[in-house]
């Protein structure tokens, strides 16, 4: 059974409304902003000082690359935590939340790695769908490369252990499996990816091919926020699209390794049906591990 959906995967990376195997096809725009309501931390209304001073513990470990994120990233009232990436503010009908800028760098997971996290704490790991995890891998190079081959319990466990969580419901809670993970009043991810519903890739409405790290540039993953064309949807937010595929919380079923779940928005070696805000993966389990898949964090702030 297994065999046949690694199977599927290879052939078929992603799928949902766009047509996988006769390929081109993109997905429909998500909804409009009616309805959406999102504003965005783009405000930047100044005084954010101290965000720099975040971005640059998030970057410490690194000598390259995304160093200085943070400065002039609005994150107001966002977590800044040291070794992982500065958030963003955003806002959708009134509720606030946070997401990462980037994707979690192998350097910040290293950084994690070396506390010697034990996946068999329920501080730790506190899913009983993850019992089975018995490791959260290795990264052999600490660089400013997304971290990859983890699973989606690797990537609940470390949001969990920086005040964080996997991205998820707006509000709260996981990401409805079945629907809603492309509506922009529901899905964190889809919400910052589309910039409140507003464009179906990132940079905008129309696919660029050179915008960001898909099939078409690559040879693997670069540095996290190290394509200026790749900002997006609202501003401070990288590599929404492409570079390394991103898990969701976004489960169809809670009971372990083989339960299905999201991740979105393509990775290098996807095409164009991929790599927009809409798509999600329909067909990874939990335990999954993959060289093109890695994630961000996103954290849920409370009402004013
Ligand atoms: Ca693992
Ligand atoms: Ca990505």
């Amino acid at each position: 059974m297994r065999v046949t959906v690694s199977f599927l995967l290879i052939a078929c990376p992603l799928v949902i409304a766009a047509g996988c195997f006769g390929g081109g096809g993109i997905d429909a725009p998500p909804p409009g902003p009616s309805g959406s309501g999102a504003t965005g931390g783009t405000g930047g209304s100044g005084g954010m000082g101290g965000a720099g001073g975040a971005g640059g513990g998030a970057s410490s470990s690194s000598g390259s690359g995304s160093g200085g994120m943070g400065g002039g990233i609005p994150q107001n009232a966002c977590p800044k935590v040291p070794n992982t990436p500065a958030m963003v503010e955003l806002e959708s009908s009134g509720t606030k939340f946070c997401i990462d800028s980037t994707e979690v760098t192998n350097a910040q997971y290293k950084a994690w790695l070396d506390t010697n996290p034990d996946p068999a704490s329920a501080t730790v790991q506190p899913l009983a769908e993850c019992a089975f995890n018995m490791t959260f891998g290795s990264v052999t190079s600490p660089n400013e490369h997304p971290v990859a081959n983890v699973d989606w319990c690797d990537a609940f466990a470390f949001c969990a252990a920086h005040q964080k969580r996997l991205c998820g419901a707006i509000g709260g809670g996981p990401t409805p499996y079945a629907n809603d993970y492309d509506d922009p009043t529901i899905s964190q991810w889809h919400n910052a990816c589309t910039m409140g519903g507003t464009r179906a890739f990132p940079y905008g409405n129309e696919y660029a091919s050179d915008a960001c790290n898909g099939a078409n540039m690559a040879n693997g993953t670069v540095p996290v926020g190290s394509l200026a064309t790749c900002k997006g949807g609202f501003d401070h937010i990288f590599d929404m699209s492409g570079n390394v595929w991103e898990w969701e919380d976004s489960c169809e079923t809670q009971e372990g390794e083989t339960d299905l779940c999201h991740r979105r928005g393509g990775g290098f070696t996807s095409g164009e049906s991929d790599l927009d805000c809409s798509t999600a993966s329909m067909s990874i389990t939990r335990s999954n591990t993959d060289p093109r898949t890695g994630f961000r964090c996103c954290a849920d702030l409370p009402a004013p």
